[in-house]
């Protein structure tokens, strides 16, 4: 592939639910070896540490039940201005830190993307399809929330305005097996393309990918990939608090990065809800680092150009 020059953003951030350990996320990546990944595959790597929320108060209208809503907006503010800069230097890769990073990074993504006239696609590899709003939200966990915030729902008082939401139509869910009764309603009605574990069983997953990517690649749009630990399946994948059986193979995850790959679309990536409390010997923030690298290149043999549908 094109040599990237990828540029790390460390987001440790831990305020997007309760149980706390995702703040260690960015250390763990750097630890597995993440750098030396990328630099091997003949990318240009630039770290640029870990970053700190911009201080923000409490909104008035938040239901009281949110959690950290305060913190959780300054990481917003700080993430969004990070990763729009970030999209003309390179190729941004989110280091979290909790899925509530999400707010931040697409937002961001897409605010760039939409100073370039380019439409900005969403593919979202998670066992939950995070569509809460604060109101509907009975956790009251932020990082349950972000896809519905980058459409441009309403109920996130004190967040940064939306100002270019993303189409339904350009977000494309897989690996649900958890979602909400509150965010089945929504995602029901939507023009958004889900597809649950159920489906990636009957059909396999590369078939909703490569159409959802052959989308993307008619539009000529932008790609941002955000990959929650959980899209895996917990035994595989330990190191996540939220942990749903059922999940994504090692191999139904490389394949969906080697196509992502194969494709030449991805513009930023997210790598979301890794807890090295919970991990062992630091297997899953391995796995996580094999992925990237498979987003970006790695192979075991070099394949014919070839086009997916
Ligand atoms: B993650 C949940 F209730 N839906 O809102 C909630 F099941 O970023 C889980 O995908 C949210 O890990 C999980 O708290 C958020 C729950
Ligand atoms: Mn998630
Ligand atoms: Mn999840
Ligand atoms: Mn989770």
């Amino acid at each position: 592939m094109t040599p990237e020059t990828c540029i790390l953003i460390g987001a440790p951030v831990d305020s997007g639910k309760a149980r706390r350990g995702c703040l260690m996320g960015p250390d763990a990546y750097r630890v597995a070896g993440l750098a030396d990944a990328l630099t091997t595959l003949g990318h240009t790597v630039q770290d640029l540490g870990n970053l700190a929320p911009a201080p923000a108060d409490t909104p008035p209208g938040m239901p009281t039940h949110v959690h950290a809503p305060a913190e959780t907006i300054g990481w917003t503010q700080t993430l969004a201005k990070a990763g729009q800069s970030a999209m003309s230097e390179g190729l941004p890769i989110f280091l979290g830190g909790d899925h509530s990073l999400s707010l931040g990074s697409v937002l961001g993504v897409a605010n760039h993307a939409a100073s370039t006239g380019t439409p900005q696609f969403v593919l979202w590899l998670d066992a939950h399809s995070d569509f809460h709003t604060p109101n509907s939200s009975s956790s009251g966990n932020l990082h349950g929330t972000p896809l519905a915030y980058v459409t441009g729902a309403k109920g996130f008082s004190g967040f940064p305005e939306v100002t270019n939401p993303i189409p339904e139509n350009q977000i494309c869910i897989l690996g649900l097996r958890s979602v909400d009764d509150p965010e089945r309603d929504v995602l029901q009605r939507s023009a958004i393309r889900r597809h649950d574990m159920r489906e990636i069983d009957e059909t396999g997953i590369a078939k909703p990918l490569s159409a959802f990517l052959d989308r993307v690649a008619d539009t000529g749009g932008a790609l941002h990939v955000s990959l929650d630990v959980d899209f895996l399946d917990p035994a595989l994948a330990p190191a996540v608090g939220t942990t749903v059986p059922g999940g994504a193979t090692i191999r139904e995850a490389h394949l969906v990065m080697e196509m992502i790959c194969d494709s030449g679309l991805m513009t930023s990536l997210d790598l979301v809800e890794l807890n090295p409390f919970l991990d062992e010997r630091g297997r899953t923030a391995q796995v996580m680092v094999d992925l990237a690298a498979s987003a970006l290149g790695r192979r075991v043999f070099d394949r014919p150009t070839q086009a997916f549908g």
